[in-house]
Order: C-alpha cells, then sequence, then structure tokens
C-alpha cells in the first residue's frame, strides 16, 4: 500500500518551495522506503530550486538524511526494517568499468530508486540527487542505505550524506593529506571547514584556512585550522608561502569554485604538491594558466566529486571517530529547522553566518 506524507517540494523554476502531500510507493526489488529523521539543507538544493541542474521540476528536495528503514523490497539482503542509516547519492554498481578496474568511488552507473514518487494528482516527482529526503519518508535504492551506529544523532549523521563528506573526502580521499602534511584549504563555508577537520584528522601539521570573512576564518580555526588568511587585505598566496617555508602547501583545498581561487590554489602548492578542486564552478567559468607552469610545477591537479567517498567503507569510520571524540561532526549543525522553514534556510544561506540547517522530523 502506498503511503501519504509530508514533503517539500520545488514546483518550478525560482518558485517558492511548498509543503505538499507525497505518495511513497511500496518498495519494489532493491529499493527500500526510509523513515526521514533529518536532512541538512544544501547548496545543492538551492540549485534545484532555482534550475541551475535540470528542468525537471517538480522536485522533492533533500538530500543530506539518516532514518530508520521501515520496509524492503524483495532481494534486499544488506539492510533491513528498524536498521539507522544515512543516505547517500554513491550507490555503486559494481559492474561499470570504474568499479571493474577497483574504484568504485568513480561509479559510473550509481543507482537509484526505480519507482517514482509522486503527488496526489499523480504527477512524478524528481527526488534530489534520487534520494528527496525533506520528507517524513522516501523511497531509495536500498544500496542508498548505509548502515552506522544508531548511537550517534540523526541530524549529525546526515551531514555526511553530502557536503560535509565531500569536504573530509576532499582531504583525506583525494588529496591524500598525510601526517605532517602542510595544507591550505581557500573557502571556509561548510564544506571548507569540513575540508580542515579532514586534514586535522589526517595529521596535518599546519592547517591554513582563507576566505573572505572574518567571521568564517573564525570558525575554521574551531575546526582546526592553526593560521586563517584574509585574502582582501593579505595575498594569500604570499601569506601561504610565508607560512610554509616560503614553498607553498602540500596540498590546497579550492571549496569556492571560482576560476581567481582555483589559480591562488595552483600558486599556492610546494612544487610537485596537489590542488583539489571541490567547489564547484558553473559553465560560463574559464581557466588561463601558463602551460609551462602547469608542467614545471609537476604534482597533480585534481577535482574531489563527493570526497571520491565509498559510503560502506568511510561513513561508519567517520560515524565511529566522531563518536570517539575525533571528529566533531556535530560543530556542522547551526540550527535545527522545521520542514516548513526550508525557503527561510535558503535565505539564511546568503547572510553568511549558517554551515548547515537540519530539518528535523
Ligand atoms: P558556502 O557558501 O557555505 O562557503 C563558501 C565560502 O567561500 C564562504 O565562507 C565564503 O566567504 C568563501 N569565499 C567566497 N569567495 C571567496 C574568495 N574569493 N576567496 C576566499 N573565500 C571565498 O558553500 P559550501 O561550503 O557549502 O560549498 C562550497 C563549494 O563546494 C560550493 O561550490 C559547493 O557547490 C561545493 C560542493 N561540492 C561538492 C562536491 O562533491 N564536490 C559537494 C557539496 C558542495
Ligand atoms: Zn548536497
Amino acid at each position: 500500500m502506498a503511503q501519504e506524507v509530508r514533503g517539500v517540494v520545488a514546483p518550478g523554476r525560482n518558485e517558492p518551495v511548498r509543503v505538499e502531500t507525497v505518495v511513497v510507493p511500496d518498495p519494489g526489488p532493491g529499493e527500500a522506503v526510509v523513515q526521514v529523521q533529518a536532512c541538512g539543507v544544501c547548496h545543492t538544493d538551492l540549485h534545484y530550486k532555482q534550475g541551475g541542474i535540470s528542468d525537471d521540476y517538480p522536485f522533492l528536495l533533500g538530500h543530506e538524511a539518516a532514518g530508520v528503514v521501515e520496509s524492503v523490497g524483495e532481494g534486499v539482503t544488506d539492510v533491513a526494517p528498524g536498521d539507522f542509516v544515512i543516505l547517500n547519492w554513491r550507490a555503486v554498481c559494481g559492474r561499470c568499468r570504474a568499479c571493474l578496474r577497483g574504484r568504485p568511488w568513480y561509479c559510473f552507473d550509481t543507482h537509484n530508486a526505480r519507482q517514482k514518487m509522486t503527488l496526489t494528482d499523480g504527477t512524478e516527482l524528481s527526488p534530489a540527487l534520487g534520494i528527496g529526503a525533506f520528507a517524513e519518508k522516501t523511497l531509495v535504492a536500498a544500496g542508498q542505505c548505509t548502515k552506522v551506529d544508531p548511537a550517534v544523532a540523526p541530524e549529525v549523521a546526515g551531514l555526511l550524506g553530502c557536503g560535509v563528506m565531500a569536504g573530509i573526502g576532499a582531504a583525506l580521499n583525494t588529496g591524500a593529506v598525510g601526517r605532517g602534511d602542510s595544507v591550505a584549504v581557500i573557502g571556509c563555508g561548510g564544506v571548507g571547514d569540513a575540508a580542515i577537520a579532514g586534514a586535522r584528522l589526517a595529521g596535518a601539521a599546519r592547517i591554513i584556512a582563507v576566505d573572505i570573512n572574518d567571521a568564517k576564518l573564525a570558525t575554521a580555526r574551531a575546526m582546526g585550522a592553526t593560521h586563517t588568511v584574509n585574502s582582501t587585505a593579505d595575498d594569500p598566496v604570499e601569506a601561504i608561502r610565508d607560512l610554509t617555508g616560503g614553498h607553498g602547501a602540500d596540498v590546497v583545498i579550492e571549496a569556492v569554485g571560482r576560476p581567481e581561487t582555483y589559480r591562488q590554489a595552483f600558486y599556492a602548492r610546494d612544487l610537485a604538491g596537489t590542488v583539489v578542486l571541490v567547489g564547484v564552478p558553473t559553465p560560463e567559468m574559464k581557466l588561463e594558466l601558463p602551460l609551462l607552469d602547469v608542467f614545471g610545477r609537476g604534482g597533480s591537479l585534481k577535482s574531489s566529486w563527493y570526497g571520491d567517498c565509498l559510503p560502506s567503507r568511510d561513513f561508519p569510520m567517520l560515524i565511529d571517530l566522531h563518536l570517539q571524540g575525533r571528529l566533531d561532526l556535530g560543530a556542522f549543525v547551526t540550527e535545527t529547522i522545521a520542514l516548513d522553514q526550508v525557503e527561510h534556510a535558503f535565505d539564511r544561506m546568503h547572510t553568511g553566518d549558517v554551515l548547515r540547517s537540519v530539518v528535523v522530523l
């Protein structure tokens, strides 16, 4: 029997989001229905609402979520009703060329639920990132559910579903930050701060935070930055070089997504160092660099999608580290809100004082 629940729908380009009745089908083969307990508000949800991702309105927003599995469809063995899970947008297929090469975190054919959730008039909804978790219940592929220790608070656990994992993974997985490394992070929002927390976890000796906003730099310090640079006052490339014996950082993580900050990252890294681009650029952005510098400075220039995470490997491990007091995921939760306050949370993203607003159900 399909169920009717409340969910946050983006009806059309730039129209305010609305709480609507959503019809959630029973799980089919390989699917699960999850009772959502918490879901963070991410920039990507705002991009969906604004039409920046696709035109497949109406969207069921929300994708940074944790909850309890309510029911599973035929053939599901990895999760069972009652399991506490974080939802992920990387349910790996195990068969594509990336998976077959032993690099499932690049999976090119990730799974989502096959059936559609709808409005009561039958209109099909497009769930954000194949999840749609600003809703009391949601239908996903069973592989999108990753079991973790239920001792963690849901509003904290859900954050690993997107932005915080992207930042931590940019440091740990993509940048492969190691003990004693010097790391610089340009852009200290939720993603950049998570990269700082990841660099600290990895044992980086020096972590330099760069932002244009002093309040963001104060938070970055609390997350583990050892030095801060306000790039409206000081040239960040020179400042990072000065703080690293004149050489530049071993790993520079760009968490803004703009050509000028990418250029700063490129020149602020040491010879043979690594640049990780985790900020997401827009289609019209172009980058020009002397090819001789790209060649002569060596090292690697990488980008990081979802922190190159493998949910089944990374989520339980990071939750365990959080529960041991070694990774303060709770520091990313600025406020908890109700389902009908998502539009308000979008407004607050621009005022710059929120790392994450989390809807609690
Ligand atoms: P945010 O808006 O909370 O943070 C951006 C930060 O950058 C703010 O602190 C700004 O003050 C700062 N900033 C802006 N301009 C500059 C500048 N010129 N120099 C230095 N700092 C600057 O965003 P967020 O942290 O939620 O997300 C950051 C990026 O990461 C964004 O592009 C988002 O789309 C991307 C992202 N990527 C993934 C992924 O998988 N790669 C996942 C989730 C988010
Ligand atoms: Zn997201």
